[in-house]
């Protein structure tokens, strides 16, 4: 559990405290449930701004800003395993997201960019030279993003990535700068990857980020240690990176660091150049056998009926006769019950009927109500010595929260060929 508040560091106190509950499901890594704690009044939400979010697996910060009319947002650097957690906090405060903003393509965790953007219709941006092709608007040094009467400027800051900015913003009689990987509390971005420099993070530290006012408030983009925000002023004086050194100095530090590749480089920095759309979005997995232990391997509804079309594979429908008759069949598929109704009792005529059914050079695919039995039946081919696969899902997938089935997967639900009657 980890708790964050959001405000000025000027603030009395956090006005809210939002509590997020990570009863993370160790397969899916989901944040499921998001739990609003109001410190104070509840109008508060109304004016707490920016909203800082924390992802403890990669210490990232996502920042939620917003138009109090308007109630429009953006969002910066959000990260997928957040997803279900920052829909929450869209929804509790009653705001729409406009735009989907990255300081960088990170190497440490993928976006969320393109899941936002499926689930509330906003835009992604991203800095031109980061080369996310997939972002709706390439930024330039000086661009301005809108929402409702509010606005951020972006400023080109390379040195972490050739193409990383900072995003200025000012709210509540305030400045704020969200840096990204560019300037992070008492250190910042490394630059021995991605298109890195040292000579020009230097510039972009003294020449771009120094030149803000003392008191402007920097929002970074990580933190491993829980400190929150800092000031320009604080990070000039303070910070050992680049505090008093020459670009002499701190390039040789920057070059001397000597830091373990982040553990997620290779997956990330790929998808975060598509704004984190998967990297088998284009189907490929749809299409790919799977490993099984016992037959030659788990197939979904697709390639099975794939495999039916081209001729190379045999259908086996291995529900029980009534099952067939009520519920529906697959055309041409050969049924052949592995446990016959009622009771289901086993079939003593399946291994003869199954070899007389596939022709030896056939593969042969078993198909059940949602996957289980057709286990059991592409094993007993298998040691019938048949090229065995068992059908994932089977005709009528798992069943819903009302015990319903044919609405979470199955044959009948990917639309592909069946009849009734
Ligand atoms: N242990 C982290 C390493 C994270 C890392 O290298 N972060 C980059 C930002 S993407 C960085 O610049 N870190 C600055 C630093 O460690 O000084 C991981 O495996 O993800
Ligand atoms: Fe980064």
């Amino acid at each position: 559990m980890h708790s964050l508040a959001s405000g000025t560091p000027k603030n009395v106190a956090p006005v809210v405290k939002i509590v997020v509950i990570d009863t993370l499901n160790a397969a899916l890594h989901f944040c499921v449930s998001l739990e609003l704690v109001w410190a104070f009044a509840p109008d508060a939400r109304l004016t707490m701004n920016p909203i800082q979010l924390f992802d403890p697996a990669s210490s990232t910060y996502t920042y939620l800003l917003f138009d109090a009319d308007s109630r429009e947002a953006q969002i910066i650097d959000p990260v997928d395993e957040q997803l279900e957690r920052d829909l929450a906090v869209l929804r509790e405060y009653g705001l729409k997201l406009v735009l989907v903003v990255e300081t960088h393509a990170h190497a440490d965790h993928v976006t969320s960019a393109s899941l936002l953007v499926e689930h509330t219709g906003a835009l992604t941006a991203a800095p031109e030279a980061c080369g996310i092709r997939t972002a709706a608007l390439q930024l330039q040094d000086g661009a301005e993003l809108h929402f409702g009467r509010q606005q951020l400027r972006a400023l080109h800051t390379p040195g972490h990535t050739a193409g990383s900015m900072c995003y200025l913003w000012a709210s509540g009689g305030r400045r704020h700068v969200f840096t990204g990987d560019t300037l992070l509390i008492n250190g910042c971005g490394r630059t021995d990857f991605q298109s890195g420099s040292a000579a020009a993070l230097y510039r972009s530290l003294t020449q771009v980020l120094w030149a803000l006012p003392d008191e402007t408030v920097v929002w970074p983009g990580h933190d491993y240690e829980g400190r929150r925000h800092s000031t320009i002023g604080a990070e000039k004086r303070n910070n050992p990176r680049i505090a008093g050194k020459s670009q002499a100095e701190f390039q040789s530090l920057m070059n001397g660091l000597n830091l373990p590749k982040p553990a997620r480089i290779d997956e990330a920095v790929p998808a975060n150049l598509r704004s984190g759309v998967r990297h088998d979005a284009d189907g490929a997995a749809l299409m790919a056998v799977r490993p099984a232990s016992g037959y030659a391997g788990n197939i979904t509804p697709q390639l099975a009926w794939s495999w039916v079309q081209s001729g190379e594979a045999m259908l086996v429908d291995v529900r029980s006769d009534a099952e067939r008759e009520w519920v529906g069949f697959v055309p041409g598929a050969v049924g052949l019950a592995w446990k016959q109704w009622p009771g289901m009792v086993p079939n003593p005529d399946f291994d003869r009927k199954l070899l007389d059914a596939v022709p030896s050079d056939k593969k042969v695919l078993m198909l059940c109500r949602s996957g289980v039995r057709s286990i059991a039946a592409a094993r007993r081919g298998t040691e019938l010595g048949l090229e065995a696969y068992n059908v994932l899902e089977g005709f009528e997938g798992d069943p819903d929260e009302q015990a319903q089935r044919g609405r979470r997967g199955g044959w009948r639900y990917h639309g592909l060929p069946w009849r009734q009657g």
